[in-house]
């Protein structure tokens, strides 16, 4: 059959969306262990997508200073969002710290508003109040974009307390970085989840560095999936250059948590080839170790798969990125053209809104 390419705006007319089609994680077994065209062709399409969005966001910020404020990229990582997004659906439910372009584009918060997020216009998905580390789509199941180390980890499992509490089965991917795996908040979080039984699969982006302290100077226990021991929690250690090793570690786990058998960590070793924040001078590495890990890069990986196995041609994956480029491009466009919030949106949203249910004088 000859090779047919997604066809973006049927899609994402058809739901509503303005950006990639998230129709795809409800359309592929989590269970799979050996993958079809259709979820190669997802992989690269995805992960390409999160990359051009950094590539030029980062040049945003850089050349033209159009960008500001805190900024964390995820290039490196993108087989994590790309694995996770087919180990699970729509209804799971997303929560990360302050790297999120990635998994909150993955999700399908529109590339045009996390885009606008960046600028700090009010077409931005916090509504230009956020920026890099504050993406947010509740919409899309995706709940931040968090810039407390740790904190989310325990929002995570509560995420996942509200779904056991409405008795859905949808589960909570909750992830955190190997700097955050060293805050006292896992281990109280570990406890209840796994005394409750919480659907939430904790997921551990080791990337070797919080900042520019590598794991081995954080802790004397450098295989962080251990610390589930301590709580009889299920783990797992996965490659995370690799979207099929991701897809599978998430599918187990997610149908554990889903058939009420509680948490698992994950703990996935991935890299990131750009610094911890977009102002990092990067002393603390060489770039050898950097290129190391640049030679096993996951969109590189899942394009010879597809080659490799006639999936499509060369011309079709340059029609790929064709594709994926003018969304990117469309998105600042979007952006520059969006307003800035007005002044009267200064204090709203911030602390508390008036009917909040819970918090009565
Ligand atoms: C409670 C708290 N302490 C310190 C910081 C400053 N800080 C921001 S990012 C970071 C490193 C976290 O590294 P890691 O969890 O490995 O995530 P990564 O940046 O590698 O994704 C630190 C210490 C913070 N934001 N919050
Ligand atoms: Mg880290």
């Amino acid at each position: 059959m000859p090779f047919k390419p997604v066809n973006f705006k049927s899609v994402t007319r058809r739901l509503k969306l303005h950006s990639f089609p998230y129709f795809c994680g409800s359309n592929f077994n989590p269970l799979a262990t050996k993958f079809s065209k259709e979820t190669y062709l997802y992989w690269y399409e995805l992960m390409q997508l999160i990359r051009q969005f950094e590539l030029m966001s980062e040049e945003k910020y850089k050349m033209d200073g159009k960008i500001r404020g805190f900024y964390h990229a995820y290039i490196g990582q993108e087989a994590i969002a790309a694995g996770c997004m087919t180990g699970t659906r729509p209804e799971d439910l997303f929560i990360t710290s302050y790297r999120d372009h990635g998994l909150a584009i993955a999700k399908g918060v529109s590339v045009n508003s996390c885009m606008a997020e960046l600028y700090g216009k009010a077409t931005g998905c916090a509504k230009g109040k956020g920026g890099s580390m504050h993406f947010f789509g509740k919409d899309v199941n995706f709940y931040g974009g968090h810039g407390i180390v740790g904190a989310q980890i325990g929002t995570g499992a509560g995420l996942a307390f509200a779904e056991q509490y409405r008795d859905t089965d949808n589960v909570v991917l909750c992830y955190f970085g190997d700097g955050a795996a060293r805050q006292g908040i896992l281990h109280e979080t570990f406890n209840l989840a796994m005394l409750w039984k919480l659907p939430v699969i904790f997921i551990c982006e080791n990337n070797n560095y919080a900042m520019g302290t590598s794991v081995e100077r954080t802790s004397n226990v450098v295989d962080i999936y251990k610390l589930a021991d301590a709580y009889e929690m299920p783990a797992d250690t996965v490659d995370g250059m690799s979207a099929e090793a991701v897809h599978e570690s998430v599918g187990r786990a997610v149908k554990r948590a889903r058939e009420k058998g509680g948490p698992t960590l994950l703990e996935i070793k991935t890299y990131r080839y750009k610094g911890h924040s977009i102002s990092d001078p990067q002393k603390y590495r060489t770039k050898e170790e950097v290129d190391e890990y640049k030679d096993k890069d996951p969109i590189q990986q899942v394009r010879k798969t597809i080659l490799d196995n006639k999936f499509a041609t060369e011309k079709e994956i340059t029609a790929i990125d064709k594709r994926v480029y003018d969304i990117v491009v469309e998105s600042v466009k979007f952006a520059e053209e969006s307003p800035w919030p007005d002044d009267d949106e200064v204090l709203k949203d911030v602390y508390m809104d008036k009917n909040y249910p819970f918090i009565v004088d």
